[in-house]
């Protein structure tokens, strides 16, 4: 009996919010933070990698290194980032 009952509690606490994940979940109290979830530009870390809003994040945008400030980014030094990385504009020289 006491069997049972220390192991309805144990697999309670290991998934709480019921998103599939126990000890792995980072956010064991949100349902959409997972290993197994998208990172998106949220200023959290979605997909308990240890970094919130990483590049990798599906809806980050492109930016490129404005290196000789025209205002206008060099094609070659594309960066994809949540918010625009220092020397960055959202445009580019050329084609
Ligand atoms: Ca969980
Ligand atoms: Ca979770
Ligand atoms: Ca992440
Ligand atoms: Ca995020």
């Amino acid at each position: 009996m006491w069997v049972t009952w220390a192991f309805t509690v144990a697999v309670a606490c290991a998934d709480a919010d019921r998103d599939g994940y126990g000890a792995d979940d980072c956010d064991d109290a949100d349902a959409a933070v997972s290993p197994g979830a998208t990172e998106v530009c949220n200023g959290i870390d979605d997909d308990c990698d240890g970094l919130a809003d990483d590049p990798s994040a599906a809806d980050a945008t492109a930016w490129y290194l404005d290196t000789d400030g025209n205002g206008l980014g060099n094609p070659e030094g594309l960066i994809r980032a949540c918010d625009p990385p220092l020397a960055t504009v959202p445009n580019r020289d050329g084609p």
